[in-house]
């Protein structure tokens, strides 16, 4: 299908943050699709009858995207050469669906390329390199699950230009008890010593799980807990009758790096196979060299660069990466859990995470014997980085001994700008919870003219994640903020029992995000003193 035919079927879309949301249900806006195919994974998929070996249909094929940017006004599209998932039934994306196993489960993929050219879906850390399948044809693709951690699946024909313009994702091989290294908890890799420093980490949150034995550091849940208890402050008023805790046991997310240049891809597109764009080394040359013009990124722009114009996490960027549960951890302090990073593009990115420090627990499938604690890290082309966040109290938290310990918190003095203001531990911050930025009711219109309401609660409490590679965080080459983004949300304190207040539109994401389905919507509660001992 050539890029013309394609624009002529896009339709131009104008949603607002509450619509994004919603559609994040799903898994057209919101971030990746996630397909769960082991059996061994039944907290994910409680009614599923899932078998240790899988059937998946995917059609390479070609799509145009709507880029993050994009609206009635402004055009900001890209043309990719995608995995489209056809069984189970996706949309078509880039990157593919994650592929969530457990370790000794088997995927079999049958890939029909409806393509120009050969392509084929590898997975070389699983010990798969596939042949071509030339195009019209399609092949089946078996991959064994045999090594534990994040691995991904992508064209390495005509590298890098297949894999870059959107052939890739992501298979994420879970642990099995069959990986418990005897008497310690589950880490996300498996069959580590006793005395290795990752076991040793894992060991150490919330407790050993096979002694019982708790942490003093990081009360809370072991990675490999999950949690369906009733809170201490669990109302039935507010939660109805069923308890709402749901924390996932072996919390796991993805960050899937990519980058885009719309006029190269499109470039691409319209190549003839062997020629032009598609020969790697004009690609490498205009995606990494092309000299700077001024309006370079904007698609209607007839000169211009191809460098890229998108940076990508998970295929979204801006709020669309930030605001979904898919992409931003959310979760109460004392609720670990690791991060896979992989870069599927040409640029280097330095995530950098704010009110956590991380450990740096694999890189490249080699897991880090003496994991270093850090702030920011680099992550290569073709680079597999995991980081470990603990989802210990933020920093900035008052403490008498040092950041983030679990011990009682300083206290504040009275503010006689905050009416009712008194004294209290600094943790949680309770006065924070209940002002909006800006002030509740104040409006703006959007596009179609509608006022929207500007006020965000600063609860749950929300720190960002950015990319130190600057120019990633923007889109089309304007405004910062609009690129390669995401955050931490802390939503609540295993220590204190208690959530901390969240409004419907951010609830709409967070139950996504853990599985359950509240009774009704959570409304802010009173906050005050409440649950605050
Ligand atoms: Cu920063």
């Amino acid at each position: 299908m050539g890029i013309q035919a394609l624009l002529k079927e896009e339709t131009v879309k104008s949603i607002t943050r509450r619509d994004f949301l919603k559609y994040s249900v799903g898994a057209v806006a919101g971030g990746m699709a996630v397909l769960v195919v082991s059996k061994n994974l039944p907290w994910l998929a409680k009614d599923m009858a899932l078998a240790a070996t899988q059937n998946i249909t995917m059609h390479m094929t070609d799509a145009m995207k709507d880029m993050a940017v994009h609206n009635s006004l402004n055009t900001a599209q890209c043309y990719y050469w995608v995995y489209q998932c056809t069984s189970p039934s996706y949309p078509a994306e880039s990157p593919a669906p994650v592929i969530m196993v457990s370790r000794g489960d088997t995927i079999n993929i049958t890939c029909f390329n409806d393509l120009d050219e050969p392509h084929t879906l590898s997975c070389p850390s699983l010990g798969v390199t596939s042949a071509p399948i030339p195009p019209g044809q399609s092949a089946t693709i078996t991959i064994p699950a045999s090594i534990c951690g994040a691995h991904l699946y992508y064209d390495h024909l005509n590298a890098p230009v297949n894999r870059v313009m959107g052939l890739h994702g992501t298979i994420l091989v879970l642990p099995t008890e069959a990986d418990r290294t005897a008497g310690h908890n589950l880490t996300p890799y498996g069959g580590l010593a006793a005395s290795h420093g990752v076991q040793r980490l894992y060991d150490d949150f919330g407790r050993n799980t096979q002694t019982g034995v708790r942490s003093a550091h990081f009360p809370g849940l072991a990675w490999e807990e999950g949690d369906s208890r009733t809170w201490a402050l669990y109302d039935p008023a507010i939660d109805g009758p069923t308890p709402v805790v749901n924390c996932p046991p072996m919390r796991s997310y993805i960050w899937l790096l990519s980058q885009a240049s719309p006029k190269l891809f499109a470039e691409v597109g319209n190549a003839a196979p062997g020629t032009g764009a598609r020969i790697p080394a004009n690609f490498m040359e205009a995606f990494l060299r092309d000299p700077f013009q001024p309006h370079a990124y904007h698609t209607d722009n007839p000169g211009g660069n191809r460098i890229p114009s998108y940076f990508l996490i998970n295929g979204q960027s801006g709020w669309y990466s930030h605001f979904s549960p898919y992409v931003t951890p959310m979760g109460r302090v004392g609720e670990p859990v690791v991060v896979h990073i992989i870069n599927a593009g040409l640029w280097a990115h330095s995530m950098h995470l704010h009110a956590n420090h991380m450990w740096i627990t694999s890189k490249n499938g080699a897991v880090n014997p003496n994991p270093i604690w850090v702030d920011v890290f680099r992550v290569d082309p073709m680079d597999r980085v995991d980081y470990t966040i603990p989802f210990m109290r933020p920093p900035d938290v008052g403490h008498p001994r040092g950041i983030g310990l679990p011990e009682t918190p300083l206290m504040t003095v009275a503010n006689p700008d905050i009416p009712g203001s008194k004294p209290h531990p600094v943790w949680p911050p309770v006065e924070e919870f209940n002002i909006y930025m800006p002030a509740l009711g104040t409006k703006a219109k959007n596009a179609a003219g509608q006022d929207v309401e500007l006020g965000q609660r600063m609860s749950p409490l929300c720190y960002p994640m950015h990319d130190h590679s600057e120019p990633s965080q923007t889109s089309q080459g304007g405004n910062y903020n609009t690129g390669l983004i995401s955050g931490i949300y802390f939503t609540g304190d295993r220590n204190g029992m208690m959530d901390f207040p969240m409004d419907e539109d951010f609830h709409m994401a967070y139950k996504n995000a853990r599985g359950c389905e509240y009774p009704i919507e959570r409304a802010a509660p009173p906050i005050g003193e409440i649950g605050h001992p």
